[in-house]
């Protein structure tokens, strides 16, 4: 195992730059992906195992009038073609949603988005599967679609969710945060009020592989294994339970690697559904894939937010109230994955990182004809689409102001005495120290420098912008008295075991996609109890072989299983200090820990290290009454509050007054995540979140024509970014601890795709001023830079 040194120390940071265990230590995963070793759900094979495909509907809006499956049953190839109503007899047609609301997993009734689910063909292979998926013969009666949320509750809108009794609109919630009658007061008396509608489009989060499952029902012993594109193995296990009736300890749930989930593995598709039923019809296992445009015309979308925003300040620049409306699209069934407790998810944190005196938000869900979802790509339960509001209306103020949006920043910024920090809409943040993170990466990024270059290009008709974003992030749901996921706590358990000769074994109930668990879980026990983090495997995704939790997503994994981890590690050590004593026939009291080993106080040269411990915790020696003849702990975490990761961005870009492309010229990112357990992991995360949010910014969208027609359903219209549209990321950080954490790290997994596209919507929102341009919706491609350098925007 290479262990790199960590950069040199950062000033700024302070004496808590301290990386845990082993700090740039490279990833214990990595000498199996780099060798194409990874295991994916498509690398199962089992004996007997047939394909499943997915019929999908060609149309938005349809009443199903006839499914005919005679000629494709009669393929050679073709074992079973399951319908709709084949699944209603046997009271599988519809499954709860992570929302509380239920969603078709085939057509029954009516089709509600395009590519939504039809029919599914089981079949010998692959190829014979989809070619019978033509020889299907359905009849539509097509309906006039909604795909316009601000169009959704009009009168005479045709209304989507015939099937909930008694519907009459596609009005899914209203939910507000804040203090509303406070709010408008001070904006009724505030000096300066700007206002403006800003619109986060619906984007896809695109993973490298899709979605995808192998189920294998053995109808002897009732038992179910199913390997699953998964986020979250637990949560899915129970919910299998408690759908298809089969005993929860008789199912298997394994998410095995997984390329990729950025919050589209969280949900629990139909596809998933039904290449169980699959297997139970057949009783052969059955693997179900799906393809590139089936994951992005289908499964879990990210933002559609039309946010009708408001800012009240002084003349001298002092933030006074935030307030938003904002229309928020679901799609045809509300399928978004959040605490139950909050159907906008942590959207009301959108007072970002400033002291205010009021703020008030409300949202209003509703349903259109397109693909449910709605929390996916790294949002933290939509924190992306709060700071993408309030870093474009701070930027808005500053132009109206006439001040320079980092001193408007700077002069608002929370104060560090002023935390833990309780925020207008509910929020207590735990930690924060945002002046010396926002000046560090001015420095990094000669700030005043760069104005005064700007200032002469602007002079010579060049276009030169610099966006700034400071943002707060909100991860690690949370604690169980106020989050849930369908009644589930949001608790985590860890188990350690330390075998005899010293090697350990930590189980996880959260699931990697390639954050680099099997390494920083390692890292944060060695740093615990002394146990080299190569001699410590890391056990996760596998139900037979975790404990129960809830699953990685909302940046969650560090700031609650890694604290399960860190105590129980600290568990261990602890009962490894009773078994020191017997071995040293000497008090429990008298031991002190240095890393790695027990010695006796006052003579060091007497101790015992974990190995010999974990030895004679198996061996003859007595051990005192309530000590257990291992080395072996379990915990469950409940965490007390999130944590509050925080960062401060720079983005320079230049625009083609020709073309109006834009080049992201230079980008300055930094973080401060509390404790850094592996530098290198982190940057890793950082440069992915960056890369994610010039995606967005610049070119992402999943647009919808009049008939509901996805056009974003391949990579040819859904554009991803790649090494050229993206420049060398400059990062840096500052370490502010979570108070309440045990190691005191904090998340940062989704920090830079939360905080990035701000930065860039607001460098090419400030290249454009000499044009009088004061907003422009993402993404900024170059035909909409080229319009809003002609004074037009896009019609909604
Ligand atoms: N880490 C660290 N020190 C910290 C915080 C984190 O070293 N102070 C390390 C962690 O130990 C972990 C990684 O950084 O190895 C990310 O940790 P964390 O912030 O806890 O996030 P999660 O592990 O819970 O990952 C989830 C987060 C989410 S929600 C999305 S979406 C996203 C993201 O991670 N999806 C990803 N990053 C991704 N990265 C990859 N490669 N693939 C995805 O699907
Ligand atoms: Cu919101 S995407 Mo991540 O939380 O899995």
């Amino acid at each position: 195992m290479t262990i790199l040194e960590d950069r040199p120390s950062n000033p700024a940071a302070g004496d808590h730059d301290r990386p845990i265990g082993h700090g740039r230590m490279q990833r214990k995963e990595d000498p199996r992906f780099v060798r194409g070793k990874g295991h994916y759900v498509d690398d199962i094979v089992l004996p007997g195992m047939l394909h499943g495909a997915i019929l999908r509907a060609p149309v938005a809006h349809a009443r199903l009038v006839s499914i005919d499956t005679t000629e494709a049953l009669a393929h050679p190839k073709v074992l079973a073609v399951i319908t709709g109503s084949d699944l209603q007899a046997l009271g599988l047609a519809w499954a709860p949603t992570l929302s509380m609301d239920v969603q078709a997993v085939l057509v029954t009734d009516k089709v509600r988005f395009q590519g939504q689910e039809v029919a599914f063909v089981v079949a010998e292979d692959r190829y014979a599967a989809r070619d019978a998926l033509e020889l299907i013969q359905v009849e539509y009666d097509v309906l006039a679609p909604v795909v316009d949320a601000r169009k959704a509750m009009d009168p005479d809108a045709p209304v989507i969710r015939d099937d909930l009794e008694g519907r009459t609109d596609n009005h899914i919630f209203d939910w507000e945060a804040g203090n509303k009658a406070e709010t408008d007061a001070v904006f009724a008396s505030a000096d300066v009020v700007v206002k403006q509608e800003i619109v986060y489009p619906r984007v896809h989060p695109a993973p490298m592989e899709t979605c995808g499952a192998v189920a294998d029902f053995d109808p002897i012993e009732g038992r179910l294994t199913l390997y699953e594109t998964t986020q979250a193995p637990h949560a899915h296990r129970t919910l299998f339970a408690i759908v298809s009736g089969i005993p929860e300890h008789k199912i298997r749930v394994v998410s095995p690697d997984i390329g990729g989930g950025f919050g589209n593995k969280v949900g629990i598709y139909p596809g998933y559904i039904l290449a169980v039923v699959g297997s139970i019809v057949t009783g052969k296992p059955v693997k179900w894939v799906e393809d590139r445009s089936e994951n992005l015309m289908s499964t879990s979308f990210a933002r559609d937010y039309i946010m009708q925003g408001e800012i009240a300040a002084t003349k001298d620049g002092k933030i006074l109230a935030l307030r938003t409306s904002v229309l928020a699209d679901h799609g045809a069934f509300n399928a978004t994955a959040q605490p139950t407790k909050y159907p906008a998810g942590f959207f009301h944190i959108f007072t970002g990182s400033y002291d205010l005196a009021a703020a008030h938000c409300t949202v209003t869900g509703v349903y259109t004809n397109k693909a449910p979802g709605g929390v996916a790509y790294a949002c933290s339960f939509r924190v992306t689409e709060a700071v993408y509001l309030v870093e474009r209306m701070v930027d808005i103020l500053a132009r109206k102001l006439e001040m320079d949006p980092a001193e408007l920043r700077l002069k608002n910024f929370i104060k560090k005495e002023q935390f833990p920090y309780p925020n207008k809409t509910g929020w207590e943040y735990d930690s924060g120290d945002y002046e010396p993170t926002m000046r560090l990466s001015m420095k990094m990024a000669g700030y005043d420098e760069l104005r005064r270059e700007q200032k002469e290009k602007r002079e010579r008709g060049e276009l030169m912008g610099i966006g700034i974003s400071f943002f707060t992030e909100t991860v690690g749901a949370g604690p169980r008295k106020d989050m849930d996921i369908l009644g589930l706590g949001m608790a985590d358990g860890a188990e350690l075991r330390i075998h005899p000769t010293g090697k350990a074994v930590v189980r996880i109930s959260v699931q990697s996609q390639g954050q680099g668990h099997e390494t920083t879980f390692a890292q944060i026990v060695a740093e615990e109890i002394g146990i080299p983090p190569e001699d410590i495997d890391v056990v996760h995704g596998d139900t037979d072989q975790t404990p129960f939790g809830l699953g990685t997503y909302g940046s969650r994994s560090t700031p609650v299983s890694g604290a399960a981890v860190a105590l129980v590690a600290r568990k261990v050590r602890e009962k490894a200090r009773f078994i020191a004593a017997a071995m040293l026939e000497t008090r429990p009291e008298d031991l002190e820990w240095e890393k790695g080993r027990w010695f006796v106080k006052g003579d060091p040269s007497v101790g015992k290290t974990m190995a010999e411990i974990a030895m004679g915790a198996h061996g003859t020696v007595a051990l005192p009454e309530g000590i257990d003849g291992n080395l072996d702990a379990e915990v469950t975490y409940d965490p007390p509050n999130l944590t509050f990761p925080f960062g401060a961005y720079i983005c320079v870009v230049d625009v083609d007054p020709g073309t109006g492309h834009v080049k992201v010229r230079r980008f300055i990112a930094v973080d401060d995540c509390g404790t850094r357990i592996n530098p290198m992991i982190i940057e890793g995360q950082i440069h992915g979140g960056l890369t994610d949010g010039v995606g967005m910014a610049l070119m992402e969208i999943i647009e919808f024509d009049a008939e509901g027609n996805c056009l974003g359903g391949s990579f040819m219209d859904y554009l991803i970014p790649t090494a050229m549209e993206v420049p060398d990321w400059e990062t840096g950080f500052t370490v502010t601890p979570s108070p309440h954490h045990p190691i005191g790290a904090k998340g940062v997994g989704e920090s830079a795709t939360v905080g990035s596209p701000p930065a860039v919507v607001n460098a090419v929102v400030d290249a454009l001023a000499p044009f009088g341009v004061v907003h422009m919706d993402m993404p900024c491609t170059p035909a909409r830079v080229w319009e809003a350098m002609q004074g037009r925007t896009r019609p909604p």
